[in-house]
């Protein structure tokens, strides 16, 4: 199966949701972390309403039950996430899954779920996210790519738009952003610039 976008950014609240998803972002994720859940429901659901204005996919990260409870299309959990979580539920509720993996562990483990996606990080040093994994480079997305098959491999952590052809031309089939263009001074911008970099990949016009 084939993700909806080649370009992944991923957010921490809704509101980044109403900038970017104009742009022509189709898949995106809303990671959130420490929100009360009242909150976290509100936060949910104006997201998920964005996203179907939009014809978006919103993956939800961590939040299983709650995406179970608000009909939610698309979930991303990480290996201790999935340990915990009610994967039946998840599936009978029709939720598609994508999983963090970091080693050939994980890998198998993930594998073992019949994900939508397998995520592999960090390809590069990243300080979004404080991890104990070295990245893996441009060489472990071709061997990820390798083990997974048919199932789409999203890249993430420490990637650039200027360092994507190279990972896109490795294997990965989706890039997973967050500092690239959240940190960036014109998000909006650096967001089509993502778009059209995939659209001139899907037309054969970018060589590294
Ligand atoms: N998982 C692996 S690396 C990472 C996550 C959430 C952080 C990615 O952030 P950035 O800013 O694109 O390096
Ligand atoms: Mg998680």
């Amino acid at each position: 199966m084939r993700l909806p976008h080649r370009f992944y950014p991923i957010v921490d609240n809704a509101q980044w949701l109403e900038r970017l998803l104009p742009q022509g972002v189709k898949l995106v994720q809303l990671r959130i972390k420490n929100m009360s859940e009242d909150l976290l429901r509100q936060e949910l659901n104006h997201a998920l309403s964005l996203a179907k204005h939009y014809q978006a996919a919103l993956v939800i990260n961590d939040y299983w039950e709650l995406a179970i409870e608000l009909g939610a299309d698309w979930l991303h959990l990480g290996q201790e996430d999935i340990a915990d979580a009610d994967v039946k539920a998840i599936r009978s509720a029709g939720i598609r899954l994508g999983i963090s993996t970091h080693s050939d562990d994980e890998l198998e483990n993930a594998l073992s779920y019949t994900p939508d996606y397998i995520a592999l990080g960090p390809v590069f040093p990243t300080t979004t996210k404080q991890m104990p994994w070295k990245p893996q480079g441009a060489e472990n997305v071709a061997l990820w790519k390798q083990r997974v098959g048919d199932i789409p491999l999203c890249a993430i952590g420490g990637i650039t738009l200027e360092r994507a052809p190279a990972i896109y031309a490795a294997g990965a089939d989706v890039i997973a952003v967050v500092s690239d263009v959240t940190a960036d001074e014109n998000p909006e911008t650096r967001t089509r610039q993502w778009i059209e970099l995939t659209e001139q990949l899907a037309s054969g016009g970018v060589h590294v």
